[in-house]
């Protein structure tokens, strides 16, 4: 039985990411991404590359869930017109712009429209890819996840999409209790906003059945990795620091 290596909400930090990938053994661990993958960063084409490229290499050891950012960018290819301000607002130009920047041919490319067009049409698979990513991964008493489930009962917790892809505190919230059977791993919000700003650490509820690893890479803080040993429930945690501008490399 493989334990398990999660990694959330990387949102473009594609250095960081290769710096924690380092941290993870593919015989031993599955690694779980759970979501956020592209919007805002330093290059979320590149992100998802990687992530995808993984995913081919190592079909059975690499899962990767949707985030609520894969669904705007989706939604924004589907629809660019209709998104237009909104994408921008949720960090969404940096990912079009990483897209756009590996077209092969770049002219006539000057609205919202065009560009979705391109990008669907020049990285199919990869939108293919993200078309098609579950939302959940679920291992034994463990349940990875981006954002969270709906708790009341112990049987429906799979039945709402839209609260994987978007609950908050209805979901981590202390007051709500965990009537479930399972242990839920999950990212989106930021441990910061749990922690009230006091760390970027991974984040345990009371109860020990919600776990919260987004460790705010984008904004300053930090990508966490979670191992769990799933045979003897024991958990490990990674954190890589958001470079300085004095530390960061380009290769
Ligand atoms: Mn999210």
């Amino acid at each position: 039985l493989k334990d398990l290596f999660v990694i959330s909400d990387i949102h473009g930090q594609i250095s960081m990411l290769k710096e924690l990938l380092v941290h993870w053994d593919p015989k031993k661990e599955i690694l779980v991404i759970a979501g956020d993958m592209v919007d805002r960063g330093e290059d979320p084409y590149e992100t998802v590359n990687v992530i995808h490229h993984l995913k081919k290499l190592y079909p059975r050891n690499v899962i990767v869930l949707k985030g609520n950012h894969e669904e705007l960018f989706l939604r924004w290819l589907d629809s660019p017109v209709k998104n237009a301000n909104l994408y921008p607002r949720a960090g969404g130009v940096p990912t079009v712009d990483s897209f756009l920047k590996r077209l092969k041919k770049t002219k006539d490319i000057s609205s919202d429209e065009l560009m979705a067009k391109a990008i669907k049409k020049e990285f199919s698979r990869t939108i293919s890819f993200l078309r098609n990513l579950p939302l959940y991964f679920e291992r034994g008493k463990y349940v990875v996840v981006h954002a969270g489930v709906h708790l009341s009962d112990k049987e429906n917790w799979k039945d709402s999409q839209d609260d994987m892809l978007w609950i908050r505190d209805d979901f981590y919230g202390e007051n709500v209790p965990n009537n479930t059977d399972k242990i839920f791993i999950f990212g989106h919000t930021p441990t910061h906003d749990i922690y009230e700003g006091l760390s970027t650490d991974i984040w345990v509820s009371s109860c020990q059945t919600k776990i919260g690893i987004d460790g705010g890479a984008f904004y300053g803080g930090t990508l966490n990795g979670l191992k769990i040993d799933l045979k003897n429930r024991t958990y490990k945690s990674i954190q890589i620091k958001h470079p300085t501008l004095k530390e960061f490399k380009v290769d």
